[in-house]
């Protein structure tokens, strides 16, 4: 019936989610004192913009090649036209990236994991991006104050990557289909977990706090490139280009 189809759905995104995570909650949990010393922090505060943004930049597109091995593996994902899927990773994937940063957060000391040890706002520095670290961080202290379980955070990601509002769909019809049975499986999750406290109407507008964040991003990557054309071109990763420059130098808009 209805609901062993939620549960199917729920179990499938789950394992998909937790196999393409590259780390255990519990494993970062458990070194969540290990955060950076002072000269270590120094070392990446004195670090040329140039390479802190390509630290950042490579940082991000390992992170993206696990999004799209999980969206790959979401029931029907793969059924959509590639136009459509690449459209959904273009806009999805960074935000999937951003709710996944509060599985690696530690919110009583504001620091992420990030290249081995946790790391406060001030690590980020040198990229001369204060707004967009400082607002990424209270995203990420407002997702753990949800306190989502490994469950639904997969069926919020799988939620937000789906998204059938995104411009460029071609069978939009059918992106709406999937992420509808994916919003049912959350909410069926989410009231079997006994959560009737309105989350889901609190992940609801977590969804356009994620396009800011993305826009944010996507402001700061032109503004750099327009100061440090070359360092884009020559030290970038070509999937990151893909992903926030296509205009400029992607593959994916080119004709075969
Ligand atoms: O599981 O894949 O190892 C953040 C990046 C997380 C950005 C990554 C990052 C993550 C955003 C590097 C730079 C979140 C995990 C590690 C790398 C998401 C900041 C910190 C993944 C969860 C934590 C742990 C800077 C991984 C926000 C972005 C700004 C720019 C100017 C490029």
């Amino acid at each position: 019936g209805e609901s062993t189809e939620h549960d199917h759905l729920a179990q499938i995104i789950c394992k998909s989610h937790l196999e393409t995570c590259q780390y255990l909650r519990e494993e970062l949990q458990e070194m969540s004192w290990q955060s950076f010393l002072q000269e270590e922090v120094e070392k990446y505060q004195n670090k040329p913009q140039e390479a802190m943004w390509q630290l950042c930049a490579v940082k991000i597109t390992d992170a993206v090649q696990y999004v799209v091995e999980f969206a790959k593996r979401i029931d029907g994902f793969m059924d959509l036209c590639q136009n459509d899927q690449i459209v959904l990773l273009k806009a999805g994937s960074l935000e999937v990236i951003f709710v996944r940063m509060c599985r690696v957060f530690d919110s009583q000391n504001n620091a992420v994991f990030f290249d081995g040890k946790f790391a406060s706002p001030d690590v980020f520095k040198s990229l001369g991006c204060d707004d967009l670290i400082s607002s990424v961080f209270d995203f990420a202290q407002s997702m753990c104050s949800l306190q989502l379980t490994e469950e639904e955070i997969a069926l919020f990601s799988a939620f937000v990557l789906l998204s059938a509002d995104r411009s460029w769909l071609r069978e939009k019809l059918q992106v709406e289909k999937l992420q509808r049975k994916t919003e049912s499986a959350l909410q069926h999750v989410l009231q079997k977990n006994r959560r009737d406290d309105g989350v889901l109407e609190k992940l609801r507008c977590k969804t356009s706090a994620l396009r800011a964040l993305c826009g944010l991003h996507s402001e700061k990557l032109a503004a750099f490139r327009t100061v440090y054309p070359d360092a884009v071109r020559t030290l970038f990763p070509p999937l990151y280009k893909e992903l926030f420059a296509a205009d400029l130098d992607g593959t994916l808009h080119r004709a075969p």
